[in-house]
């Protein structure tokens, strides 16, 4: 086709770039003054170093959109379309996960927030910054279009969102409209972190500037908001846990930075305390480290419990359920404990993401890692109780490749196959499913796991990993999710948009045709109410059709591999795969897995559950 007949046909040829910044450069419109509302909030999201903008269009916004596009460029922040709200703002959630930074995504009026909620409650109860914006039909009614701009107008739209954001704004003028944004960006990365909604008034984005707003300079309105512990508590935790026995350290909700990590691994050894990390936050310490109790947990796990009843001070860094881990003691623990979080400060009546109160003895109102490092200063130079090192060997599944093609796959092949594909080399994982046991993979840097969806809404999974992998592009990392054939159902056109941006991505679908986590749960109601379990399967299973999910990749752009069933293929699969991402593209790997929680894994009990 010449690029006369793809102008007439209206669509763009796919131009043959790695770019992701060159795929929508616009024309220049030969205008840079802002001369509208709109202009002005586009403005000040370049001014806030804000590298993109995910969204899904609507008239709400076209004139914030026409900003982006005509006045500033499509460049910081360049549009990521997508084809879900939910999608967008998955998006920006796993670029929060990986860069610790909020990116923005917008949404088209209520109707375009309401697919975005999802999304948001998840990047809410994971503690990710997130700009988010909104816009409204106009706010005088006088100027509203008839039906649309009516049916599009909602009084107090924040409050669809307001219970799980962190703050929300309707500014009523492009100045005000600036301060919101900078207030917007401060509060939503400054920690405790969280999403945080501004609704445009079109009326307002799409109206002329009377006359241009004085010179702002954004830096001075995003003043370091440093959380640091108070000298005379870290002094006591310190006391406590140099002279502590049987020290535990719970590490939480915790940063992506190197030297951070390094330190906890330095507190942990100073001490000889033992450590837990969770799978439903990024990872926090090395999981094969000899001080590490058992594989990083999801729900309480039977090795920790005795370990927290002998524990004679725990030290818990921003965990994320305190009360639930110490639970299975039967009572408030023997232990003194000591609690470092700034999460109370999010804290609302409507979102019981807080969980139970557990009993603290010391509560230090500090980011974990500002007190660490205080922590370390304070014990000061001494030697290592521990000393670091690799101890945990992983699991291994039963059978290998002798058996090649015989048996059913588990999800513990399935790990280990792309565990030998990715050999030493640096890999994230932007997702797991539930499936997965964490004995499967080690973690030794904070960039090699990022954490759960936080909320525990399906379909997170695709979204979250275009974000990370957006992140760390150019990195050197690879980017991997895994996810569960229903999560990676409910959201999978997230990946046209990693596609048609040049967002390199491995995901590895644990494909087990159910939402299998509530056959699990039918099983139970089955059990407890004398009925028969072999229903279990019903209104859960994704057979008859079997859906093709290497086809749906393959529809939007990315390479599609499998179904596979087989053990010996999944080795094979996954080198192409690997090579397709290493080419800068997006590859999905469809592996038939039984459907099984743990039964066949190490340890052989049912370790994970959800709902
Ligand atoms: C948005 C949303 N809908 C429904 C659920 C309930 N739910 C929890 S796990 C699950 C099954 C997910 O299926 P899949 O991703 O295939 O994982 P599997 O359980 O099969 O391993 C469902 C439906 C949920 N948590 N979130
Ligand atoms: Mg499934």
């Amino acid at each position: 086709m010449s690029t006369r007949e793809v102008a007439a046909s209206g669509r763009q040829p796919r131009a043959k770039t790695t770019d992701t910044a060159a795929v929508e450069r616009p024309i220049p419109s030969g205008t840079n003054v802002a001369g509208f509302g709109s202009d002005v909030v586009a403005e000040v999201l370049r001014d806030l170093d804000i590298p993109y903008i995910a969204l899904n269009p609507g008239a709400s916004y076209r004139g914030l959109h026409d900003s982006l596009v005509n006045h500033i460029g499509n460049a910081a922040p360049q549009m990521l379309l997508c084809l879900h709200e939910e999608a967008a703002v998955a998006i920006a959630h796993g670029y929060a996960k990986v860069t610790g930074k909020a990116m923005a995504a917008a949404v088209h009026s209520n109707v375009g927030l309401f697919h975005a909620t999802m999304a948001i409650f998840n990047a809410w109860c994971d503690r990710m910054p997130i700009i988010i914006l909104g816009a409204t039909g106009p706010v005088d009614a006088a100027k509203r279009r008839p039906w649309i701009d009516w049916i599009h107008t909602t009084a107090d739209q924040g409050a669809i969102v307001r219970n799980y954001t962190k703050w929300d704004d309707q500014p009523a003028s492009p100045a005000a409209a600036r301060e919101a944004l900078l207030r917007a960006s401060w509060l939503s990365n400054a920690a405790p972190q969280g999403p945080v909604y501004i609704n445009l008034d079109a009326e307002m984005q799409e109206a002329a500037l009377e006359k241009p707003l004085p010179p702002c300079d954004a830096r001075r309105y995003m003043p370091p908001v440093v959380n640091a512990a108070p000298a005379e508590l870290i002094s006591q935790a310190a006391e406590w846990l140099t002279r502590a026995e049987h020290p535990v350290i719970l590490a939480g909700r915790v940063s992506r930075d190197v030297t951070a990590w390094q330190r906890r691994v330095a507190l942990a050894e100073a001490i000889g305390a033992r450590v837990t990390t969770s799978l439903k936050v990024g990872a926090a310490f090395p999981t094969d480290h000899p001080l590490h109790v058992d594989a990083p947990m999801n729900f309480t796990k039977d090795e920790l419990t005795p370990v927290l009843k002998q524990a004679d001070v725990i030290l818990s860094l921003d965990w994320v359920d305190l009360a639930g881990v110490l639970k299975p003691l039967g009572g408030p623990p023997a232990a003194k404990v000591i609690q470092v979080s700034l999460d109370h400060q999010l804290h609302n009546g409507w979102s019981m993401d807080y969980q139970a109160l557990p009993p603290v003895d010391l509560f230090i109102s500090a980011e974990p890692d500002h007190a660490t490092t205080a922590l370390l200063q304070a014990i000061g130079p001494a030697p290592a109780k521990v000393a670091g090192g690799s101890s945990r060997p992983l699991h291994e599944p039963k059978g290998g490749e002798k058996d090649g093609g015989e048996r059913a796959l588990g999800v513990e092949d399935l790990a280990h196959a792309l565990r030998d594909a990715v050999g030493k080399r640096d890999v994230t994982l932007t997702h797991l499913p539930l499936s997965w046991q964490a004995s499967f993979w080690h973690f030794r840097h904070p960039l090699d796991f990022v954490g759960s969806d936080g909320g525990g809404g399906v379909g997170g999974g695709p979204g979250i990993s275009v974000g990370a992998a957006l992140a760390l592009k150019g990195s050197g990392r690879l980017p991997i999710g895994i996810c569960g054939d229903g999560d990676f159902l409910m959201s999978v056109t997230s990946l046209w948009t990693a596609v048609h941006y040049r967002i390199p991505l491995l995901i590895v679908v644990a494909n087990n045709r159910s939402f299998y986590n509530d056959e699990v749960h039918q099983e139970r109601m089955a059990i407890m109410r004398n009925r028969p379990v072999d229903n279990k399967w019903i209104g859960q299973k994704m057979l008859d059709p079997e859906i093709d999910l290497a086809g749906l990749a393959r529809a939007q752009g990315a390479r599609g591999f499998g179904p596979i069933t087989r053990a010996d293929a999944l080795s094979k699969a996954f080198a192409e795969a690997i090579a397709v991402v290493d080419a800068g593209e997006v590859a999905v790997v469809d592996v038939r897995i039984e459907p099984g929680y743990g039964a066949r894994n190490a340890g052989g009990a049912m370790a994970r559950k959800s709902d």
